[in-house]
C-alpha cells in the first residue's frame, strides 16, 4: 500500500480524497494555486506545495509541476478527482515514465473512452446496447443525408472528440441537416481541434441514467446500480439521486450484468461510469466517463461502500474488496449540487462566505471545502459544495433534504439553494416524473 498521496484537484473533492487516505493511515499531499493558499483542502492535508499561479492552465493542468510537487514529497501515487486531469492520457503516461501509480484506470482506456466513435463500437462489441446512428465518423454531408434518412429524423450530430454536450446539433428534418452538419463540423474543430462528426438518432424524451462500474484490472468487475441524473441546466447537473426512480430491480440487474461483464473483459481499472439514455424502457450508451464522478456519493450512500478507499485499494494492486453478490441497496439517496451562483440567471457569484454552518443529523452528508470567513476566487467552478441525504426510502430522503437545506447557512454569497426549495415543492419532483429537459422548461416557467 502507498504511505502518500498526491491529491491532483482542490475544493470538495480533494477534501474527499484527504479523507479517504486519512482513514487508511496513508499521508495526503495537497497541491494547490496562489489563489488556494487559503482553502480547505491546503489546510486538511498533512502536507502541501503551490504548483503555480491563479489560472488551472498553469496550475491544477501544470503537468510539469505536478510530477515535480511529487518528486520532491516522496508521494507515490496521484489521485486526480474529478475534471482537470482525471481523463488526460498524456498526464497517466507521463506518470508511468516516472514511476507515479495513476489512481484511476489505464491511459488505453481513457483514450478508448475519450473518442466518442471509438468508445460506442467497443460498448457495441462488448454488448452493451447503443443508439442507433452512423458507423463511424460521417464524412460530408452527402454521407449525413444518407445516414439520417436510412434511420428518420431526428437525429443529433455530436463531435467525436467531444462529450458531456459540447459540440451537438439537433437536425429535426433534412431541411436542417446541411447547416447542423456544417455548424457541427465548425463547432467541433474549433473546440477540439478535430472536426469529425458522427450521427446518430435523437431520442426526445429520454432520462440520463448512468450506471457506476468497478473494475481491478485483472479481469474481475462489478456493478452499483444507478443513478438518475436527468435533473441538468446547460449540460450541468444540479440533482442526483440513486436508485433511479423509474428502474425496475430486474432492469438494473440485466443492464448492471451487461456492464459488469464489459468492464472486467475490458480488463478496466477502477472507478468508471456508463452513460444511457433511458426511453420506453430501454437503454442506450452514450459514453462512458473514466472517473470517479460528482454524484459518486449517492452511490456510496445506497451500498455502503467507500468509493475512494476502493480505488485507493485496487490502483495499490489489490483485488476488489467486494463481490456482486455482497452488493445490495438499502434506502434511496439524494445529492443536491450547490453552487455559487446568483439566481435567475446563475451568475456566478465567487466572494467571502461570513458564515457557513452545515447541516447534520441522521441521514445526512455534506460533502464541502467551504469555511466562516473564506474568500470564493473567481478563477475555478461554482461548485461550493454537495448535499447528500439518504432515507429508507425516496420519501423519507425527500423530506431530510428539505430539512437539511432549511439547516444549511451560507451567508455572504448567493448560492442555488433557492432552487431546491423550489424543486422539493414540485409534484413531478416528489414523484420522480421528469426527463433530461423537464430542469430547463421549469427554469423558463417557473424561475424566468
Ligand atoms: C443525446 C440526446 C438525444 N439523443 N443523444 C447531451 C450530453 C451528452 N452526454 C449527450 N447528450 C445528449 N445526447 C441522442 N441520440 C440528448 C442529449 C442531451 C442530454 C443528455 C443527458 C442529459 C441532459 C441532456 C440535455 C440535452 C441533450
Amino acid at each position: 500500500m502507498f504511505d502518500k498521496i498526491l491529491i491532483a484537484n482542490r475544493g470538495e473533492i480533494a477534501l474527499r480524497v484527504i479523507r479517504a487516505c486519512r482513514e487508511m493511515g496513508i499521508r495526503s499531499v495537497a497541491v494547490h494555486s496562489t489563489a488556494d493558499a487559503d482553502a480547505m483542502h491546503v489546510r486538511m492535508a498533512d502536507e502541501a506545495i503551490c504548483i503555480g499561479p491563479a489560472p488551472s492552465v498553469e496550475s491544477y493542468l501544470n503537468m510539469a509541476a505536478i510530477v515535480s510537487a511529487c518528486e520532491i514529497t516522496g508521494a507515490q501515487a496521484i489521485h486526480p478527482g474529478y475534471g482537470f486531469l482525471s481523463e488526460n492520457a498524456n498526464f497517466v503516461q507521463m506518470l508511468e515514465d516516472h514511476d507515479i501509480t495513476f489512481i484511476g484506470p489505464r491511459a488505453e482506456h481513457i483514450r478508448m473512452m475519450g473518442d466518442k466513435i471509438t468508445a460506442k463500437e467497443t460498448a457495441k462489441a462488448l454488448g452493451i446496447p447503443v443508439v442507433p446512428g452512423s458507423e463511424g465518423g460521417v464524412p460530408d454531408v452527402a454521407t449525413a443525408k444518407k445516414v439520417a434518412g436510412g434511420m428518420g429524423y431526428p437525429v443529433i450530430i455530436k463531435a467525436t472528440a467531444g462529450g458531456g454536450g459540447r459540440g451537438m446539433k439537433v437536425a429535426k428534418s433534412e431541411a436542417e441537416l446541411e447547416t447542423a452538419f456544417r455548424t457541427a463540423r465548425s463547432e467541433a474543430k474549433a473546440a477540439f481541434g478535430n472536426d469529425e462528426v458522427y450521427i446518430e438518432k435523437y431520442l426526445q424524451k429520454p432520462r440520463h441514467i448512468e450506471i457506476q462500474v468497478f473494475g481491478d484490472g485483472r479481469g474481475n468487475a462489478v456493478h452499483l446500480g444507478e443513478r438518475d441524473c436527468s435533473l441538468q441546466r446547460r449540460h450541468q447537473k444540479v440533482f442526483e439521486e440513486a436508485p433511479g426512480p423509474c428502474i425496475t430491480p430486474e432492469q438494473r440487474a440485466e443492464i448492471g450484468a451487461i456492464c459488469a461483464n464489459a468492464v472486467a473483459k475490458m480488463q478496466y481499472a477502477g472507478a468508471g461510469t456508463i452513460e444511457f439514455l433511458f426511453e420506453d424502457g430501454q437503454f442506450f450508451f452514450i459514453e462512458m466517463n473514466t472517473r470517479l464522478q460528482v454524484e459518486h456519493p449517492v452511490t456510496e450512500g445506497i451500498f455502503g461502500v467507500d468509493l475512494v478507499r476502493e480505488q485507493i485499494m485496487v490502483a495499490s494492486g489489490n483485488y476488489l474488496s467486494f463481490r456482486q453478490e455482497d452488493l445490495e441497496i438499502r434506502g434511496h439517496a439524494i445529492e443536491v449540487r450547490l453552487n455559487a451562483e446568483k439566481l435567475p440567471n446563475f451568475t456566478p457569484s465567487p466572494g467571502k462566505v461570513n458564515t457557513f454552518h452545515a447541516p447534520g443529523g441522521l441521514g445526512v452528508r455534506m460533502d464541502s471545502a467551504l469555511y466562516s470567513g473564506y474568500r470564493i476566487p473567481p478563477y475555478y467552478d461554482s461548485l461550493i459544495g454537495k448535499l447528500i441525504v439518504h432515507g429508507r426510502d425516496r420519501p423519507e430522503a425527500l423530506a431530510r433534504l428539505k430539512r437539511a437545506l432549511g439547516e444549511l447557512i451560507i451567508d455572504g454569497i448567493d448560492t442555488s439553494v433557492p432552487l431546491f426549495f423550489a424543486l422539493l415543492e414540485n409534484e413531478d419532483i416528489l414523484t420522480g416524473n421528469y426527463n433530461i429537459h423537464w430542469l430547463e422548461k421549469f427554469l423558463a416557467n417557473e424561475l424566468g
